[in-house]
């Protein structure tokens, strides 16, 4: 009866019609999809224009249909939007505000996320968002050229470029709006953990996804009021005839500027403590799903669940101390630079914690190489990829010479960009059959995996010899500078591996779609996983657990348990099991 009454204060009744169904939803799971759909829109839009891109630099005379030839300022729009498109509405989107709405509720045992109306104001803010990013291509002068971390004076002064003026405007705008609703998104998940978890699911009891998505969204409070608070600054500067960060004496086509004493190194400060954490926000949540993952299909406990949650945590605060890497070359004190260098490289000890935590895990576990486990396998093997030439970057000295150099573009797509989409992935593969019902074509998940893996390395790890021949980043053409023409290969090389890798994604979209008519009958558990996702109903009922608030007894990652009679115990499970329990928790204690 009490679990009734506590359960009845959070829950919404059942919506009938289509738009509060699926439209205006309150309910956790839709708006989950709804900002996965969201992501998947963004993906293909910047993927394509990274597309033009490559196609640009290996043949930039070339005419193309409907498009025409792309002009050095064109190219730097295309970059300042497949920037903005993937690292805001693909990798802030999918694996923290899809899967984190969708399945953080249910794993903790909570029929809704704490604040339904804000969770549904919070996409159709960031949708409100993308349509304004998306308008900065329709305007007079075209979208920015200022790239994503949108550095003045360039991104402060209309006049400075073509795109500068109602483009950057929309530009700053959009982040303005996507700062909001990350805000309010932050704000929904936090409560939820603290307030919603249900009886026994201490807080040492969560999955690592949850940890995961609970530590982001506690970056995300902290960065998106940094990054909207600089942007409103910059719509000032812009419109108003402020200085924050037009210095005076700024001369921009001849025409000395009306602004004095602003600094632009204040916006790269601003913006910096605000990307910093914001790549953590975009990897956080793939290594709570690669956690889960290698844990399920290796049949084995996550090795060192504590240290894992301890480790997240020290990444996620280290992250807000480190933010000057960026700027090495802002003229900054050496003593400084030393600092951040330090606390840059400090930030390595808890990265290989997780590490070697992932390899404990699968190290003689029963291992199933499943599509989703592969994606967990590869987002580790990319994470360490990327994550080997960091320590490199921290170095001012290196840097230096490094620095907007394609060594860069190749380090941030590998450790950020592909790691997280391979997080993405994993978690679809996994978690399919519970949102929709089916399972995925596996012969399909297992084409694209491999061509997936192979198509990103082939493109990125090129880009670090590029990078070291002092290839700058950022250049629409340099297929007639000297010292280059002997990338020229190298540089045809990475864009086919692009079509391959690019069109290797329609592998997966065709088996989405195709799957979610067509695919096999999911059971309710298809992966013998422990978590309490697993416990009810393929799809779950509105409310997750049709009235019943589930009791957890169990840890997260209870496998092969001596004594048990599967080789996985439920969190739900009430019996006793002989021997030993590896969970660091009392077994059967429910609080
Ligand atoms: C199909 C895979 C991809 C290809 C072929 C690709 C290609 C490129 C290229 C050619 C550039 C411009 C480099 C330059 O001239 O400086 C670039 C920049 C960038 N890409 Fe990607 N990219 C891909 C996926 C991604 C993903 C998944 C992310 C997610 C984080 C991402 C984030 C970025 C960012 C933040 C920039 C820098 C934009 C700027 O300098 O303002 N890319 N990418
Ligand atoms: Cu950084």
């Amino acid at each position: 009866m009490a679990e009734h009454i506590e359960h009845a204060a959070h829950a919404h009744a059942a919506p009938t019609g289509f738009i509060r169904k699926y439209v205006f939803s309150l309910d956790h799971k839709v708006i989950g999809i709804q900002y996965y759909f969201l992501a998947l829109a963004s993906v293909f839009i910047g993927m394509f224009l990274s597309l033009l891109m490559r196609i640009h630099l290996v043949w930039p005379g070339v005419s193309l249909p409907l498009i025409g030839e792309i002009k050095p300022e064109t190219y730097l729009s295309l970059l300042t939007m497949h920037g903005t498109f993937m690292v805001f509405f693909v990798l802030t989107t999918a694996p923290q505000s899809g899967f984190g709405n969708y399945f953080l509720p249910i794993q903790i045992g909570a029929p809704d996320m704490a604040f339904p109306v804000l969770n549904m104001l919070s996409f159709w803010t960031t949708f409100l968002a993308f349509l304004v990013a998306i308008a900065a291509f329709f305007v007079e002068g075209g979208a920015p050229l200022h790239g994503w971390t949108g550095y003045p004076p360039l991104s402060a002064v209309p006049s400075a470029g073509p795109g500068e003026a109602l483009g950057a405007d929309l530009w700053v705008l959009s982040i303005a709006i996507f700062c909001v609703a990350s805000l309010m998104g932050a704000l929904n998940f936090i409560t939820t953990v603290l307030d919603l978890r249900c009886k026994g699911m201490s807080m040492m009891r969560m999955p690592l996804t949850v940890w995961a998505w609970f530590i982001t969204a506690i970056l995300g409070l902290l960065a998106f009021g940094v990054l909207l608070s600089a942007g409103i600054l910059l719509l000032l500067d812009r419109n108003l005839g402020t200085s924050f960060f037009i210095p005076g004496g700024t001369v921009v086509n001849g025409t000395l500027l009306n602004h004095k004493g602003g600094s632009p190194l204040l916006w790269q400060h601003l913006f910096w403590f605000f990307g910093h954490p914001e790549v953590y926000i975009a990897i956080l949540p793939g290594m709570g799903v690669a956690s889960q993952l290698l844990s399920t299909f290796s049949r084995k406990p996550i090795f060192g669940y504590k240290a894992m949650v301890y480790a997240i945590m020290a990444i996620g605060g280290l992250g807000f101390v480190v933010w000057g890497h960026h700027m090495f070359m802002s003229g900054m004190s050496p003593y400084s630079a030393f600092a951040f260098s330090l606390m840059t490289m400090a930030i390595g000890v808890p990265s290989a914690i997780k590490t070697f935590n992932w390899l404990g895990t699968i190290w003689r576990g029963r291992v199933h190489f499943d599509s989703p486990m592969l994606f967990a396998v590869g987002f580790v093997s990319l994470f360490v990829s990327g994550g080997l030439s960091g320590p490199f970057l921290a170095q001012p000295l290196l840097d230096i010479y490094l620095h907007d150099t394609f060594f860069v573009v190749a380090h941030f797509h590998l450790i950020m960009g592909v790691a997280a989409i391979f997080g993405i992935f994993a978690g679809t593969y996994y978690w399919f059959p519970k949102m929709f019902g089916r399972m995925m074509n596996e012969a399909l998940a297992q084409a694209h995996f491999w061509l997936t893996l192979i198509g990103t390395y082939a493109i990125f790890m090129p880009m670090h010899y590029e990078g070291m021949a002092a290839r700058p980043r950022r250049y629409s053409q340099l297929t007639e500078v000297g010292w280059l023409q002997q990338l020229t290969g190298v540089e045809k090389f990475v864009t086919y591996a692009a079509f391959i890798t690019i069109a290797a994604q329609f592998i997966f979209v065709f088996n989405l779609f195709w799957s979610m008519f067509k695919g096999k009958k999911a059971t309710d558990n298809p992966w013998n996983a422990t978590t309490l996702e697993w416990t009810t109903a393929t799809p779950p009922p509105h409310d997750n657990f049709a009235g019943v608030t589930p009791t957890v007894y169990h840890g997260p990652y209870e496998y092969s348990v001596p004594g048990a009679p599967n080789d996985f115990v439920m969190q739900t499970d009430p019996t006793p099991h002989g021997g030993h329990v590896p969970s660091e928790d009392k077994p059967l204690a429910a609080e």
